[in-house]
């Protein structure tokens, strides 16, 4: 299988923790990094909306090729997340790592634990602009090519660091 990841973080060294958390997936057993996209900045968005008083994030996008079953895969980012000291208090939170899996291979699921393709992929740009980056013809399952949701002003900055690869 073939899976798009979502990494953003928020609080702390959110760069160091981006960083740690590509490294602790490229250690995962059957999990192979393929790609891995710059670094973005962007604000925080909470279910009332863009809030700019709430620390900015830093997302980027990974793709990874496993031989793990989806659900296994996600106990392992979930693990990564716990690892970094995310805690789960407000839904849509300030978190120092959360880890998202956007699509795995055309899979269209809905089950109590795993949704798939995450189903606000679409409408965030913190998303699409990383995974555009590393794959220009990316298609979310059921919904179309990803160079065609963005909207005109992405709500996003190019973050300068040495990419993550
Ligand atoms: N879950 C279901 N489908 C998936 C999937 N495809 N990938 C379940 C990952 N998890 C999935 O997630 C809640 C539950 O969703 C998990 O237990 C899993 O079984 P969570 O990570 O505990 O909670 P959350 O992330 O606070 O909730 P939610 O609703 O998943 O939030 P999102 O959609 O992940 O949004 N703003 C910016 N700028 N950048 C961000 O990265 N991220 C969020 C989180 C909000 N605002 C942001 C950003
Ligand atoms: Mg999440």
């Amino acid at each position: 299988m073939r899976a798009v990841l979502s990494l953003g973080s928020n609080l702390g060294d959110r760069e160091q923790t981006i960083r740690d958390a590509v490294a602790d997936i490229r250690r995962l057993p059957d999990v192979a990094v393929v790609a891995a996209s710059s670094l973005v900045e962007t604000p925080a968005v909470k279910p009332h909306g863009v809030d700019h008083e709430a620390p900015a994030y830093l997302n980027a996008a990974v793709i990874v090729t496993t031989d793990l079953a989806p659900e296994t895969l996600l106990a392992e980012l979930n693990r990564i997340e716990l690892q970094h000291h995310r805690v789960r208090e407000e839904r849509w939170g300030d978190r120092t790592l959360d880890i998202d899996i956007i699509t795995i291979d055309d899979l269209r699921q809905e089950t109590a634990t795993l949704t798939l393709p995450h189903p606000r992929a679409a409408e965030r740009n913190f998303v699409l602009v990383p995974w555009l980056e590393i794959e220009p013809d990316a298609v979310l399952p059921g919904i179309g090519r990803v160079d065609t949701l963005l909207p005109g002003a992405p709500d996003v900055r190019r973050y300068p660091a040495e990419d993550l690869s």
